[in-house]
């Protein structure tokens, strides 16, 4: 989609704006009865119900809805790196784009889908100088499945690395009954164990801390969740790795914003470019990082 055909065009009330908590500006989607819940801070997606269904995705009971602070749950978008900044460990983990305020740069409502593109103010005077030169803009269509893709371009004259992850928290029945079918025979390194890389022999259970940078997935994982009768398929483009995260409860219980029970009901499957597989941006260069999520049942 072009910035030239997607402007602010018959959006009705398929697109609206409120002040959500704390007064956090919210960007509300409809496609027929699907809707879709974002915040301008962080592009973040914070509610997706597809078509005649409940709620997809995983929000925190405490999760805090204030300026800066990132909203747990949903989707935050990790930009322009995963995890710690490699180089300076005084800089936001997962980079500043979930706690940056982003512009609504154009939406469309049609009836193939209703489709936003938010734009984050750069450069920012907060940021490291080193990432300045970069443009980030991220666009959601929702439809009968869910469109997102992360664009990042350089508009700098010398080559930068970017990192990034649609770091997405789902609803589940229950954490330990869930699958990933496609994630077994694959290579990861495990944050739970210093970052060493194991080889995931046997299907994936979460029974305890799991956090895991699986390498040169496939490009289609399924989430299984007998316990909802219900299995997601996640189509990825752009992404190196696809990161799985489960804090169990000892880490749940640590984080203020993450409510002490929630670890049984969410699982975190993050298409990313993470650790050391930052994408190299040339100028001018731009890198594309989507998906779609399909409910299958
Ligand atoms: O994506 C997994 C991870 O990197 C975990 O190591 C954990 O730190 C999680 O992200 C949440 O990070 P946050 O900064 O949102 O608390």
């Amino acid at each position: 989609m072009t910035e030239e055909n997607l402007s602010h065009q018959r959006v009705g009330d398929h697109i609206q704006l409120k002040p959500g908590l704390n007064g956090l500006l919210e960007i509300h989607l409809k496609y027929g009865q699907a809707s879709l819940t974002l915040s301008q801070q962080g592009a973040q997606i914070t509610s997706y119900k597809p078509d005649g269904h409940s709620e997809l995705l995983w929000l925190s009971r405490t999760a805090d809805f204030l300026p800066g602070k990132a909203i747990r749950g949903g989707i935050p978008l990790c930009w322009p790196w995963f995890g710690q900044h490699l180089d300076d460990s005084d800089q936001p983990q997962h980079g500043y784009a979930r706690t940056s305020d982003f512009d609504l740069f154009a939406s469309q409502a049609d009836d193939q889908s209703t489709r936003v593109v938010l734009r984050l103010n750069c450069p920012n005077p907060k940021w490291q100088e080193s990432v300045n030169g970069l443009r980030m803009e991220f666009e959601v269509r929702l439809s009968k499945h869910l469109w997102m893709e992360v664009r990042t371009i350089n508009l700098s004259d010398k080559d930068i690395k970017v990192g990034a992850a649609l770091h997405t928290y789902f609803q589940v029945a229950n954490a330990s009954g869930v699958q990933i079918p496609e994630i077994k025979g694959l290579d990861y390194k495990d944050k739970t164990r210093g970052f060493a890389t194991f080889n995931q022999s046997e299907h994936l259970t979460v029974e305890s801390e799991t956090d895991r940078v699986y390498l040169n997935p496939p490009k289609v994982v399924s989430l299984v969740d007998p316990g909802q009768q219900q299995t997601l398929e996640i189509q990825t483009w752009g992404n190196t790795d696809l990161v799985v995260w489960n804090p169990w409860k000892d880490n749940a219980c640590k984080m203020a914003d993450f409510d002490d029970e929630g670890y049984t009901s969410m699982i975190c499957i993050e298409p990313a470019n993470a650790l050391d597989n930052q994408v190299r941006l040339a100028p001018g260069e731009q890198h594309c990082l989507g998906k779609i999520i399909r409910l299958c049942s």
